[in-house]
């Protein structure tokens, strides 16, 4: 019996802590050759595979970029592209065909582990540009306010932004949804907004607190 319980001590121990990992892939449904890749890598020639992916398997919530330095261009200078891969386990994912041979830049949202409730703010659109990472209330972003183009919510909690200081003025509520492993159940919580469709007077965000505390209420995938 003590055997037992202290192998399912050490099991859970080994989950929450089981960093996330992608595999890039030069041919689709992860065949080909491959790289792993388990940090920030914000110029994919550094490991030899710079616009040669055409899919990846892994866990995790990633962002892959068609530009170095997750960097966003728009017509007429480039089109560039944010694919999202959120996946509470193990599977593979094959990109667009527009999208093969493009992929230059990798990061992965939040903490980057299972179980962190993370806030994380770009100050671009599609999650691109520099990031922001919260794990607690933030009652005064100073200099920083009006920063943010998009968001992501990684794990269970909701967060309520606010566009003043000390939690005051116009407020909404970002919820995030359930993503259901194989088994049915639910494997992690995520939620993606980009400012623009979010109504936030002058897209300012100027204090941040975990918890929904406003009746504007975003949850992704239904408003
Ligand atoms: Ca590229």
């Amino acid at each position: 019996m003590n055997n037992f319980i202290l192998v399912s001590l050490l099991l859970v121990g080994v989950a929450v802590a089981d960093p996330w990992h992608v595999s890039l892939h030069t041919l689709v449904e992860g065949g080909g050759a491959w790289t792993n890749i388990t940090e920030f890598v914000h110029d994919l020639s550094s490991t030899g595979f710079d616009e040669v992916t055409k899919s990846v398997c892994g866990h995790g919530v990633w962002l892959m970029y068609s530009n170095k330095d997750y960097a966003r261009s728009s017509w007429p200078f480039a089109d560039s592209w944010t694919e999202e891969f959120v996946a509470p386990e193990y599977k593979c994912h094959s990109l667009p065909s527009t999208r093969h041979n493009q992929m230059s830049s990798v990061r992965y949202v939040g903490s980057g582990v299972f179980g962190d409730e993370v806030l994380t703010l770009y100050s671009g659109q599609e999650y691109t540009g520099g990031e922001d990472v919260f794990i607690r209330n933030d009652d005064n972003f100073g200099v920083f306010s009006n920063t943010t183009d998009s968001l992501i919510v990684v794990g269970e909690s909701p967060w309520t932004v606010y566009s003043n200081n000390y939690y005051q003025g116009p407020s909404i509520c970002l919820t995030p949804s359930p993503v259901y492993s194989s088994n049915g159940d639910i494997g992690l919580y995520y939620g993606s907004w980009e400012m623009a469709e979010l109504s936030v007077p002058n897209n300012a965000i100027a204090s941040i607190k975990k918890g929904c505390n406003s009746e504007k209420v975003f949850t992704y995938g239904r408003n």
